[in-house]
């Protein structure tokens, strides 16, 4: 499918504030250096960094009632928390508005915020390059990820999602079930990286 980018761009400068607008723009070039680095689609790359959060600006009663009147489905969780609807919204949004097609583009989207078990290379990459673009600032251990984002994707994964799992412990009873789901399984993949290669050292 043959994307307008610069008509993309336009949009989402319209619909998102102008921090957002900067932090799409850089998770999109950051998702292109992703995707170079781990041969992967550099157009997938850039249009779903482009449109992971188109619609994060959306105000959350709208965001409540769009989903419903969507038929997207709104757990208890998301219901307290109506911000982490962004992401099933702006997989909705990515189909019905701006006309995507590819599942590939459309998961990335939908996972971007919790992760889950077994990534796709392309939602591994937007999940990455969202908290790792320039102008994040607050997440703990920011070099190190930064560094690691560019030699070991799934490692990565598991540093973020445990970073993310301890910072949302604070209030446990918003943490998303994929969420946890997602870290449980890189930390199991971690795990069984090291014990395979324990067991290579000791043949
Ligand atoms: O939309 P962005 O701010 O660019 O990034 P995002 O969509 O990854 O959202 C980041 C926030 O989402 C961050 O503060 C952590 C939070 N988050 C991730 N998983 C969960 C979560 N918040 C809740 N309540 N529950 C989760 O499971
Ligand atoms: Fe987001
Ligand atoms: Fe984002």
């Amino acid at each position: 499918m043959q994307y307008n980018i610069e008509k993309i761009k336009q949009n989402l400068k319209r619909k998102l504030n102008s921090d957002r607008y900067e932090h799409t723009i850089s998770v999109a070039y950051i998702a292109i250096a992703l995707a170079m680095r781990y041969d992967y689609d550099i157009k997938k790359a850039e249009i779903a960094g482009l449109l992971h959060d188109c619609a994060k600006c959306i105000p959350d009663d709208t965001k409540l009632s769009k989903c419903m009147k969507y038929n997207i489905s709104i757990s208890d969780i998301e219901r307290e928390n109506p911000y982490l609807l962004h992401a099933k919204l702006g997989a909705f949004l990515a189909m019905n508005k701006y006309r995507v097609d590819d599942k590939d583009i459309v998961s990335a989207i939908l996972y971007h915020t919790t992760g889950r078990p077994s990534m796709s290379t392309l939602e591994k990459i937007i999940y990455i390059a969202d908290y790792i673009e320039p102008n994040r600032t607050k997440a703990f251990n920011l070099s190190e990820v930064r560094r690691i984002a560019f030699v070991d994707l799934d490692l990565t994964m598991y540093l973020i999602l445990r970073d993310t799992v301890e910072y949302l412990k604070k209030n446990p009873k918003n943490i998303d079930v994929m969420t946890i789901k997602a870290y449980e399984y890189y930390d199991f993949l971690q795990k069984e990286k090291s014990n395979f290669l324990k067991n290579e050292e000791e043949d």
